[in-house]
């Protein structure tokens, strides 16, 4: 008996990238991630840093920073220079710091999850999900608790001709039913060092176009993911259920992701538009607390306006 294969579709290169002046900017994988170096996000950065920073997201979706000391009032100010904040619903902020979550989960948590563990686009669920999610490591693990992104441009570009043009014409339909629903409750409250308020507010749907074309750089990338996309618009469940199931593992694969080891003062940068990420939950035993802040988006654009 033989196994047929899984037909290997060459990944593209990730863009190249610009040329940058007033900082480094290094990649750490072919896909996506850079570390961007030479700056003190504490400061008051000028404008073509700024713009320089925006453009590195730009070309490498991920960016990380390291060895910075950001108090929560000043990740809101470098949160800021890139847009409004983003609402951050079912999650209590930081005391004080309306627009500061924390991602903490202690030593004695033995889950076999954390908070973000399964691929997702922030906050997918919204009618206008945000752009940028930055995230600031105040105490890692010795070992494990690494996070991943996946980019989804070259998910989608990876796809033959047939199957992109299929997905360009299709809507997904997106929900916290399965994250921040009172079904969920339970599983929150495990989590000592975070408070999530579930409701039935979770339940709502909302409609994306499974490609998105991305706002400022027009490329098309693929906007389902396994956390909150829970149909296809016009699908009965057990048809969307292979297209999504088949979605779901294609836009992960190794080869479109890159992965970060964080150390203590290390930022992430990232641009939900166009990745996907999740958190490795493998550090039993350790605490992992971290501050994010979250940069308003704009509804997700359709291929087929
Ligand atoms: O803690 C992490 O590494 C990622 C957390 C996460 O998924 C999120 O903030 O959306």
């Amino acid at each position: 008996m033989s196994v047929a294969a899984e037909p290997l579709i060459p990944i593209p290169a990730a863009s190249r990238g610009h040329d940058y002046r007033r900082v480094t900017v290094a990649p750490i994988a072919g896909a996506c991630g850079a570390v961007v170096g030479g700056i003190d996000l504490a400061t008051d950065l000028d404008d073509a840093v700024i713009a320089e920073i925006r453009r590195a997201v730009l070309d490498h979706q991920v960016v990380f920073f390291r060895g910075q000391r950001l108090a929560p009032e000043q990740q809101v100010a470098f949160s800021r220079r890139f847009g409004p904040f983003s609402p951050v619903p079912f999650i209590e902020p930081v005391a004080g710091h309306p627009e500061v979550i924390a991602v903490v989960r202690e030593a004695e948590e033995s889950q076999e999850f954390t908070f973000g563990s399964l691929w997702h686009s922030d906050f997918s669920f919204l009618p206008q999900p945000p752009f940028g999610s930055i995230l600031h490591a105040l105490e890692v693990p010795p070992y494990g608790g690494d996070t991943l992104w996946a980019n989804q441009v070259l998910a989608f570009r990876s796809l033959s001709p047939g199957m992109q043009a299929m997905l360009e014409g299709l809507t997904g339909i997106h929900s916290a039913v399965n994250a921040y629903s009172p079904k969920m409750q339970p599983i929150h409250d495990a989590f000592s060092g975070m408070t999530v308020r579930t409701d039935d507010g979770a339940n709502a749907v909302q409609q994306h176009p499974v490609v998105r074309v991305h706002a400022e750089t027009g490329r098309k990338a693929l906007f389902v993911n396994v956390q909150y996309t829970i149909g296809l618009d016009g699908f009965a469940p057990h048809e969307a259920k292979p297209v999504l199931d088949f979605l779901f593992a294609h836009s992960v694969r190794p080869e479109l992701a890159c992965r970060w080891r964080w150390e203590v003062g290390d930022v992430a940068f990232w641009d939900n538009r166009c990745l996907q990420h999740m958190a490795m939950a493998d550090f039993t035993g350790h605490r992992r607390a971290m501050h994010r802040t979250t940069v308003a988006g704009e509804a997700p654009a359709a291929v087929h306006a």
